[in-house]
């Protein structure tokens, strides 16, 4: 048995005015909890030092690098390195990433136990717009602020396990998981901040999208036959409702691990990643059972 005793650490709204220490502060007591329960590694949401700043135009650009980490640890996240090390737990979280030569990613970072970063993803699969839409009853505009990520889906062997990453809306891109999957990825852990209602259309309830969420993580874990660990930011943000609906997901597609709540919560589960084994040898052997002369259409547009 490989196991990793995971901590899904949902989180509730970040308020516009709230620091990133105050918000750091939630996130050391979602730690510790997890420390108590034997966690060995905690994953946190998307863009968790911060509010979902997409919904807000911004023109100003030092206005919207107010909201981007162009070092990572830094002076607010040292602390969480500092207590992740001394407790001895890996931790994976979502920021707004500026870099040196000034690009700006939606990227997530995963720690070994020792509190050094040993992985990097940066958002592929961009949802929303560019411009101002007045169409929309807000705006989503991570196009506008994001670039897409350059590093591909790969794995990382850390924790005596293949581990990959997504941030929130590549969770509903079969072909992002596949990529890691042929790559043997056990664990796929990844965070999002997904409004609760459709800017586009107000018929398409909470429950629909709560919906849509778990039928992506699931069909995808079963498909890789991989662990999925899928946590919300979520909550009231400034007004604006982020549905909850993390859940940790088996290699068989089953919800081991559910969030009642829409705000600061831990759901932790002991995962064996040898799990995973028996799907990849059987159904979902790719080397033996795979068309990919029927596949081309589907890198070719
Ligand atoms: N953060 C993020 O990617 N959210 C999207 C919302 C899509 S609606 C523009 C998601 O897929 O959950």
């Amino acid at each position: 048995m490989r196991k990793i005793v995971i901590g899904a650490a949902q989180m509730g709204p970040n308020q516009k005015a709230d620091s990133r220490e105050t918000i750091v502060a939630r996130m050391l007591a979602l730690l510790e909890e997890a420390a108590r329960k034997g966690c060995t590694l905690v994953v946190y949401p998307e863009l968790a030092l911060t509010t979902f700043f997409p919904r807000w135009y911004i023109e100003d650009p030092a206005e919207i690098d107010r909201w981007f980490e162009s070092e990572m640890p830094n002076a607010a996240t040292q602390p969480l390195f500092d207590k992740a090390r001394e407790l001895q737990v890996a931790i994976s979280f979502g920021y707004a990433e500026l870099t040196a030569d000034g690009h700006h990613f939606n990227s997530q970072i995963l720690t070994d136990r020792d509190g050094n970063i040993v992985a990097k993803y940066r958002k592929i699969h961009l949802p929303g717009h560019s411009e101002w839409d007045d169409e929309r009853a807000f705006q989503h505009l991570e196009k506008r602020y994001f670039e897409p990520g350059d590093l591909g889906f790969p794995v990382w062997r850390t924790q005596d396990a293949v581990i990959g990453m997504l941030i929130c809306n590549d969770r509903r891109w079969p072909e992002a998981y596949r990529v890691m999957g042929l790559q043997g990825v056990e664990l796929v852990i990844l965070g999002y901040n997904t409004p609760s209602v459709n800017s586009q259309n107000s018929a398409e309830g909470e429950e629909q999208r709560l919906y849509h969420s778990e039928l992506s993580m699931t069909a995808a874990a079963y498909q890789n036959s991989t662990w999925v660990v899928g946590v919300a930011k979520a909550g009231d943000e400034d007004g604006h409702p982020l549905m909850g609906g993390s859940i940790i997901v088996d290699p068989n597609g089953y919800v081991v691990a559910r969030a009642k709540t829409d705000g600061d919560e831990l759901l932790v589960h002991e995962c064996d990643m040898d799990l995973s084994v028996f799907g990849k040898e059987t159904i979902f052997d790719f080397a033996r059972h795979r068309r990919i002369e029927h596949y081309g259409l589907i890198t070719s547009q």
